[in-house]
């Protein structure tokens, strides 16, 4: 070969190097593993380069934007090394950056944003801060996987360019964080807050009172904690939150718009209650009643012990005796006095203790207190017994005859069936915690089902949303919430967002494949079900 030749060669190798480069870059920067799956995507198969000169624009005077570019430049920090500017921008000028933007597009609603990502910028618009957080959530899936290192990284912090046109299908996207049957600590409840976050949940409900601890500070009753948070499942040392600790939770829950759901649970599941004051269960009262006629209802005159089993079913508040109400009444109004959220949860659900004839008026008569506290109910599906008020929320479990008759009273469901949506169901048998009472859901099982189709006379117009429950009889620390929670809880948060039509089980495994490597950055310890073909 002559000299040339070999030129014009050696040449043409590093032009198909580069060419080769350029489109494993644009393999690598793309739309497809976005979960929830947004509603409209349009790549234009570029990137634009996320770099330490990159500023984020707020247009206008605004706080709350404000607030969610503190969160997303504290959120990439650790792996970029960047400090991102914040600057306020008056006029319209183009700008090379992140853009929040404020949209006059009511179709997108309160929580909708579009992004539009060109080489140079980022446009997010939003009617709402819910909005610029969803759109930066989606930018954060966007980035490569390294972005979720807590150590700086070195990569190309490239982003697809196209436009994403994006908004949820139902207004109550949730999961429930079961910290009664054993105790979590604030640091856990946050990072279970970020996690349901990043796939666009926007309510944790928290069951903070079961039969074996009470998790929330009452300073009226005070030994609700002393004594009935000071074990759980198993013997162990329980634990409960001061109110100042709730108020961290429910502000850090905030910035990331999640919504604190509590709930008290009663007249059942109230062991610990009543094991720490006497005169809840006492017979100093001639209308004390004594319900089912149980082992546990006859002790009136004994105290009752503190329980670390895992039996359900079995306690009840006294309906009749005065004291009963008086407790409930300051303890609702304690709790929302630090709920900024619209929703009380008062439970009632197995309530195997209590007689029907007891429990129809007790369940009215709370529901009552509770609105007279300026929150809505939400309790579980067999509430619907008792007299619906008109913004109560039932949340459907297990009985669809309840729910059906809820609907009837003409109450919004909740839509968390134990066989689709618990996550305190083993996968299959080999599964190393969890029960299996209701089901194994596999992640197939949990993400192929439609909450408007589930049960006949439920239908979308009933539904305010989806709530995933983490029971926690068999889960005792944070890697076993998260091997039971991943990766069913993104299929979750999906079949809340994104309109049914888009979804199937085929095309989601591969996008559920593609959350490995954040996943794993994330130091999330999930279950590597069989079914699906996880990436590298
Ligand atoms: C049923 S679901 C319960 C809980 C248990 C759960 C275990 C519901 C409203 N009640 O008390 O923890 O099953 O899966």
């Amino acid at each position: 070969m002559s000299l040339i030749n070999r030129s014009v060669v050696a040449l043409l190798a590093i032009v198909a190097l580069v060419a080769c480069n350029n489109a494993e870059k644009q393999q690598a920067v793309s739309f497809k593993d976005i979960i929830p799956k947004p509603v409209l995507v349009k790549p234009s198969n570029e990137f634009f380069t996320l770099s330490k000169a990159t500023g984020i624009f707020i247009h206008g005077e605004n706080d709350t934007a404000n607030a969610v570019a503190r969160w997303f430049v504290a959120q990439i920090k650790p792996a970029t090394g960047f400090e991102l500017e914040i600057n306020a921008m008056k006029g319209p000028d183009a700008k090379e950056g992140i853009h929040l933007t404020t949209s006059a597009d009511t179709t997108l609603g309160k929580e909708g944003y579009e992004l539009t990502i060109t080489k140079e910028a980022i446009n997010i618009a939003a009617t709402t801060a819910a909005g610029w957080f969803y759109g930066l959530q989606t930018i954060r899936q966007l980035l490569p996987a390294a972005i979720e290192m807590n150590t700086t990284q070195n990569a190309d912090w490239q982003i697809a360019t196209g436009t994403i046109r994006d908004y949820p299908e139902y207004a109550y996207r949730s999961s429930m964080l079961d910290v009664a049957r054993h105790f979590f600590s604030v640091e856990d409840v946050k990072r279970y807050i970020d996690l349901i976050a990043m796939y666009k949940m926007n309510n944790l409900h928290l069951h903070l009172s079961d039969d074996q601890g009470w998790r929330i500070e009452i300073k009226s009753w005070p030994e609700l904690t002393k004594i009935g948070g000071s074990t759980e499942v198993g013997g162990g040392k329980g634990g409960f939150y001061t109110q100042e600790q709730y108020k961290d939770i429910v502000k850090y829950a905030q910035e990331r718009f999640v919504n604190i759901v509590p709930e008290i649970d009663m007249p059942g599941h109230t062991n610990a209650a009543l094991a720490s004051y006497k005169e809840l269960h006492s017979a100093d009262s001639m209308a004390a009643n004594l319900q089912a006629n149980t082992e546990f209802n006859k002790k009136e005159d004994t105290a009752i012990n503190l329980y670390t089993g895992t039996e359900v079913g079995f306690s009840s508040l006294r309906t009749k005796k005065p004291i009963t109400y008086k407790f409930i009444d300051d303890v609702i109004r304690e709790l929302a006095a630090i709920t900024p959220g619209p929703w009380i949860h008062i439970g009632g659900d197995e309530s195997h203790a209590t007689k029907k004839e007891d429990y129809i008026p007790f369940m009215s008569r709370v529901q009552e207190m509770v609105i007279a506290h300026g929150k809505k109910v939400i309790g579980w599906d067999e509430i619907a017994w008792s007299t619906i008020q008109p913004n109560t929320t039932v949340q459907f479990w297990a009985d669809a005859e309840n729910s059906k008759m809820a609907v009837a009273k003409g109450a919004k469901v909740i839509v968390s069936p134990a066989k689709k949506a618990y996550l305190d169901m083993q996968y299959d048998s080999t599964s190393r915690i969890g029960l299996h009472w209701a089901a194994y859901i596999e992640i197939d099982s949990a993400y192929s089902w439609d909450p408007a189709n589930y049960a006949d006379s439920i239908k979308r117009d009933n539904i305010l949303g989806i709530e995933a429950a983490l029971w926690t009889e068999t889960v005792t620390n944070m890697d076993d919430i998260e091997y039971l929670v991943f990766p069913r809880l993104p299929g979750y948060a999906e079949i809340g967002w994104s309109p049914v039509q888009g979804r199937g089980w085929n095309e989601y495994k591969v996008r559920l494949g593609l959350q490995a490597p954040r996943f794993k950055a994330l130091n999330i310890d999930y279950y590597k079900s069989k079914l699906v073909p996880w990436a590298e």
